[in-house]
């Protein structure tokens, strides 16, 4: 297999768009498709602070190397969720790699801030690690940003993930949840900071593809909470409805998103709603629909028990 750009070696063939490309000519696919992201949904400029979280992953590892050599202005935030030998791994990971690059990173530590790893946490009020894990990481990620002034937060979301939330959230019929996702999201107001996914243009394969051509370091594992998680289910399905018929999971999606837009201009009137619903929590200040935020009524649980 030939690239189709240059005639070198090709290291990945890319069936939905009918061509392949070698290492040099993957990376800047890559780059290209994360520029276009970024200029479609009008998600930042170079003027902008744009704080990347970080789980040490391949996804989002090659998002903030895509960045940085694109010459945004960009800072790592790394969650450390207290997970064992994972966490230790996956922190090591992101230090060496924002390091070498000269790149700010900012550190929370669960298990010195919130008390106790998320296995334990978790435990402790009752609720499935993933779903107390989404909630601190949300709010910190909402809270750096908005705290050391960043005009976004970007994650590694990429063209599969975003697929296979849309599936789920399709095949429960969650109206709410498909109202609101979309690659970027509007800092609707005070204390509530911009969120952008720059490589939802990318597929999986892609993204590790570029890793592992540009040699980042990355933690190959998975998070060991990750098992059976429903997520990889719908991934699984479109990457057989994709193996079948190329495209099917970038129609899919994209397909979805230009409906959004064309349709009522829904993820414009949800910055509206958003300023309609939101108010400060009465302990944190954070935005939340209610009194008290979910993260704050977590945290009040697990000290009662
Ligand atoms: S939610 Fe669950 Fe992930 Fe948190 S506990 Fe691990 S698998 S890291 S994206
Ligand atoms: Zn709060």
């Amino acid at each position: 297999m030939r690239c189709r750009k240059c005639s070198n070696k090709a290291v990945l063939g890319i069936p939905r768009h009918h061509t392949a490309f070698c290492g040099t000519c993957l990376t800047d696919f890559v780059s290209q498709q994360v520029m276009r992201a970024i200029k479609e949904e009008d998600m930042f400029t170079k003027a902008d602070r744009v704080l990347v979280a970080v789980s040490g992953g391949k996804d989002s590892l090659s998002l903030l190397d895509v960045l940085h050599r694109l010459g945004y202005d960009v800072a790592g935030l790394y969650v450390d969720l207290g997970i064992g030998e994972y966490s230790r791994l996956s922190k090591s990971k992101v230090e060496r790699f924002t390091q070498m690059r000269g790149i700010r990173l900012h550190v929370h530590q669960v298990l010195e801030t919130e008390g106790a790893g998320i296995n334990d946490l978790s435990d402790l009020i009752h609720r499935p690690a993933c779903s107390t894990c989404g909630t601190i990481k949300r709010y910190h990620f909402n809270r750096t940003a908005v705290e050391h002034g960043y005009a976004v937060l970007a994650t590694g979301h990429n063209l599969d993930d975003e697929a296979a939330r849309l599936l789920g959230n399709v095949l429960h019929w969650q109206t709410e949840y498909l109202k609101k996702q979309g690659p970027s999201l509007p800092d609707s107001l005070d204390g509530f900071a911009k969120k952008v996914k720059p490589l939802f243009r990318v597929a999986e394969r892609e993204v590790a593809a570029y890793a592992i051509v540009n040699r980042l370091d990355y933690i190959v594992e998975e998070c060991p909470n990750a098992k059976g998680a429903k997520m990889l289910l719908y991934k699984d399905m479109l990457n057989r409805l994709e193996h079948e018929s190329p495209g099917t999971k970038q129609m899919f999606y994209w397909g979805f998103l230009a409906m959004q837009k064309t349709g009522s201009g829904q993820r414009l009137s949800m910055a509206e709603n958003d300023r309609a619903i939101l108010q400060p929590c009465l302990k944190c200040s954070q935005p939340t629909t209610s009194e008290i935020c979910g993260y704050c009524r977590m945290m009040a649980r697990a000290q009662t028990v």
